[in-house]
């Protein structure tokens, strides 16, 4: 102390100090508290430390800068920050003015802000920062439904407290029945300039999920990470920005209470991750505007995520069918030939689609009459079959001479337009040259619904597959290159496939209607989803639009379904289909699944038949692939393999009733239809990174066969009663434990919940005609030490007609079944049809025997109690068994 005392006197007293201060307030950060102050490429001292960092080799580090490791330069605890200047308070809103007195090092910081939070309800709140001198880019709210929530009056009725620190200036959010803050933005600065903006949060856990799209593991770890977001349509890699952009993660803390965060925001960005555990939000406009969710289950986060952002689309029973696609039939014979040889082997199938090879020259709204001559012909005799027809439609319109929708486009205004002229932006799609729909202007909407219904009075497709709209461009920005200014060339580019915004899709710097396509980019797919829901939803008159799109954002599921994109025929890819259709139903997509058998490359009999067999459990089971792979419908396949494809199928068409009420519980309530077992187990720690098996609602554990050539399965089984789905033998289990099952190519491991009834369908070859079917009911009885019961639901409608749940025009079914007998209720009884029971089946009786069985209170005999297995089954023939009012059975 002496020492420094003296020479302080001797040198330069203030420099000296400055210096020896930010070094104390750099050498007091450990290794995983630092927060990178050089998210860019080609971090250096000089420059570092000119930006008022911290520059050091992280402790115990070798070689230098490692991309996604510790950073070498980081912020000192006293880098510059926001203090709050005033504050006002109104019932449900707390507004603060945060101001800075200088500018770092972020060109056109703004200085003065205002912070705005907003008590949304008991269990979500929201957190606004913009600039009060001037408005900036927000993305809108795209809940169709969206209500006023009722007003809160104040915070003593939430289940959140907010701690505002005034100096340096952060907010913590905290869960008030554990005292834990769920968000904390202390760790690091926020950095708020025109095109910059960063905060950065405390995780309550190192484990989180969501942050999509990526291709990745469901939970993520909070090691050194980066995730970016700017659509790209790239066949899904790790560490990469893909199709869409979903900036919501979960997460849940050491008690299990699941809290979840979503960033409003459509612009590029970053999405850092420390081992703190902390995240890291960098985005490049808009302003800071995010929801925070209370939970406490992750299936509350998700209803409350999805109340907000709108909820899946409740989907016509058709689509929940076996889909057959391939880039590359080339002919129309070819195509007839797929469709009758996959008839001709009696597999369920719905759906029959054709992509861009269809095309006249690949121009949209056309068909190729020379080489698919007989599609029109096709497309009948599907529809006569009780089958369906999907085609594709891509975005970018050819500016070739004399094709309509360019032509009626222009005229109407429709196309984003190049930097420097009143004239469209071309790039290069799929049929050459091309401009590009801006689907924000309402008249772009208008345009698409007339070119929608020409084609359909030329073939009445079913539903509209939108692909390449991230949109999707062969070249970068425009055939006459981008303008190069502040979009195009931001100060910060987020960590881009391409490592500019410009990279395969348009510029940035051009203008839509609603702003500029910087901030509009992440929704292109989005607004043409809402465009083609329109058309579809005014052409196909009262029926509920199908759509299936490769690029969203929050929100999308309200129009349309979603597939992984571009995989590849690996077993890797196989695996990478759970994680991602259990995120995409986390975002308000339920309705998602991959391309079956693998997309690119030529799958293999084997993969194939363990693809189809993990697929009739995708909520969106599709098989497709591209222009040069071999084909892999399943009728090319050995008769072994023909029959254990169609099996699967049967099985998933059986459980359609089952999969349309947790659609219709989605649409409603914002449940997911595919889980992982955390959402059921979440007090089971061993639960929470599980993403090789996961749950079909609440009731089905899929344990699939994941690697070639192997018959045996290793999967968790958390401490529940859980029956082998076919035998209903229970697995014996004493806690949660991991099992290894036998898993023969010929069949997956499926089990059913004890504690839950499943309803079921005769399959046959439609949904046409299976809807037609007897039902059946499978109760799975929990074993509890003093009671066994089981419950479940069904609902049930005419199958397409968009306004039968508001026009209350189904059948809603509840069932309650304990060791003596089931009763069912019809509670709500809108939608006239004769509905069979044919079959029960009842596991887990454990009885000595059952010697009677009464329907009604009348005597029943066609029964058969298995008092090994504990499996009671009862067929009712020869009497008129339907799903009424209420019709009760008991067994003794
Ligand atoms: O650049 O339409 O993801 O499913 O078969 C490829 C041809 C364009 C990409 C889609 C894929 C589709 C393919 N498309």
């Amino acid at each position: 102390m002496l020492k420094i005392c003296i020479f302080l006197l001797i040198f330069n007293q203030l420099v000296i100090f400055a210096a020896w201060g930010a070094n104390l307030q750099c050498d007091k950060i450990s290794n995983i508290e630092r927060f990178d102050c050089f998210p860019e490429y080609g971090s250096n001292q000089v420059e570092c430390e000119r930006r008022g960092c911290c520059w050091s080799p992280p402790i115990g580090h070798k070689k230098l800068t490692n991309d996604m490791d510790t950073p070498y330069c980081f912020f000192p605890k006293d880098f510059p920050n926001y203090s709050v200047v005033d504050k006002q308070t109104q019932s449900n809103t707390l507004t603060y003015t945060i101001e800075k007195q200088n500018s770092t090092f972020r060109p056109n910081e703004i200085l003065k802000l205002q912070v705005k939070i907003t008590f949304d309800t008991k269990t979500r709140l929201r957190v606004q920062i913009t600039d009060p001198s001037k408005h900036r880019f927000q993305v809108p709210i795209f809940n169709r439904e969206f209500k006023a929530y009722p007003k809160l009056n104040n915070i003593d009725e939430t289940d959140y407290q907010i701690y505002i620190n005034d100096n340096p200036f952060y907010i913590k959010i905290i869960r008030k029945s554990n005292g834990k803050a769920i968000f904390d933005s202390s760790v690091a600065p926020l950095i708020y300039a025109d095109q910059y903006i960063q905060f950065s949060t405390r995780l309550i856990n190192n484990i989180f999920y969501g942050i999509g799209e990526h291709q990745d593991s469901l939970s993520h770890e909070a090691t050194w990470n980066r995730y970016t977001f700017w659509n790209r349509d790239i066949a899904p890699t790790i560490n990469t920005n893909l199709y869409g952009t979903h900036p919501f993660y979960m997460s849940l803390d050491k008690q299990s209470n699941a809290m979840g965060f979503y960033l409003l925001n459509s612009n590029g960005m970053d999405i850092n991750v420390n081992p703190t555990p902390a995240l890291t939000f960098i985005t490049i406009g808009g302003i800071v505007d995010f929801y925070v969710y209370l939970g406490p289950s992750p299936s509350d986060v998700i209803a409350q995520h999805t109340e907000l952002i709108g909820r899946s689309q409740m989907p016509q029973y058709f689509t929940l069918g076996f889909h057959l696609c391939r880039w590359g039939y080339f002919t129309s014979d070819k195509l007839y030939d797929v469709i009758k040889r996959n008839r001709a082997i009696g597999i369920p199938y719905d759906v029959q689609w054709t992509d861009i090879d269809a095309m006249s020259e690949r121009l949209d709204w056309t068909y190729d009459k020379q080489n698919f001559t007989l599609l029109p012909e096709i497309v009948r005799d599907l529809h006569e079959h009780g089958q369906y027809y999907v085609n594709i439609i891509d975005p970018a319109i050819s500016n070739t001479p004399n094709y309509y929708p360019y032509e009626s486009g222009v005229k109407q205004n429709v196309f984003i337009k190049q930097f420097d002229k009143d004239e469209p932006l071309i790039g290069v799609v799929w049929p050459g040259t091309t401009a590009f729909p801006d689907f924000t202007n309402p008249n772009t909407t208008q345009w698409w619904l007339e070119q929608a219904s020409n084609f359909y009075d030329i073939i009445k497709y079913d539903g509209l597959w939108i692909d390449m709209n991230e949109p999707s461009n062969f070249v970068d920005g425009s055939i006459n290159g981008c303008l190069g200014d502040r979009y195009d060339e931001p100060p910060y580019v987020p960590r881009v496939l391409g490592g500019a915004l410009n990279s395969r899709t348009v510029c940035a710097s051009s203008q839509q209607y609603l702003s500029s396509h910087y901030n509009l980019h992440n929704m292109y797919g989005h607004f043409e989803a809402i465009a083609t829901y329109h058309a579809l939803r005014s052409i196909q008159k009262n029926k509920r639009p199908f759509i299936l799109t490769r690029s969203s954002f929050g929100g999308t599921g309200q129009y349309a379904a979603h597939w992984s994109g571009d995989n590849r025929a690996t077993w890797e890819d196989l695996y990478y289909s759970i994680p991602n259709m259990l995120s995409f139903n986390m975002f308000g997509i339920s309705q998602v699944g991959s391309d079956i058998c693998g997309f690119s490359g030529d799958t293999s009999e084997e993969l194939c038949v363990r693809w189809m067999q993990l697929g009739s459990f995708y909520p969106f089971m599709r098989n497709h692939n591209d222009d040069v792979s071999k084909d892999q419908d399943p009728a090319v396949f050995s008769k072994v393999a023909q029959d254990i494809m169609k099996k699967a199928l049967m099985t998933r068409y059986a459980l359609l009733p089952y999969f349309y009420n947790l659609f219709y519980k989605s649409n409603q309530f914002g449940e997911t239809v595919v889980r992982p077992l955390f959402f059921e187990f979440p007090n089971d720690l061993e639960t929470h990174e599980i993403d090789r098996q996961f749950l079909v609602g609440p009731a089905l554990l899929v344990t699939p066969v994941l690697n070639q050539g192997e018959e045996k399965v290793n999967g968790y089984f958390p401490n529940e009663t859980w029956y082998d789905y076919k035998s209903g033998d229970e697995l014996k289990l004493t806690k949660g434990e991991y099992l290894t099952l036998e898993a023969p190519i010929t069949d997956t491991n499926v089990h059913v919940r004890g504690g839950h009834i499943i309803p079921y369908q005769h399959p046959s070859q439609t949904t046409k005609q299976s809807r037609k079917n007897p039902f059946g009911l499978l109760v799975a009885l929990k074993q509890n030490a003093t009671s066994k019961f089981a419950l479940g639901s069904m609902y049930w409608d005419d199958g397409e007609s968009l306004d039968s749940i508001d026009t209350k025009n189904y059948n809603y079914f509840n069932f309650l079944a304990n060791e003596n007998g089931l009763i069912g209720k019809r509670v709500v009884y809108g939608y006239e049809s004769r509905m069979i029971l044919s079959d029960l089946k009842v596991y887990g009786l454990d009885k000595t025997s059952v010697s009677q069985v009464l329907i009604d209170g009348q005597f029943y005999d066609n029964f058969d109690y298995d008092s090994d297995k504990h499996v009671l089954r009862i067929k009712f023939f020869n009497v008129n068994m339907l799903l009424k009012d209420t019709f009760d059975i008991i067994w003794s």
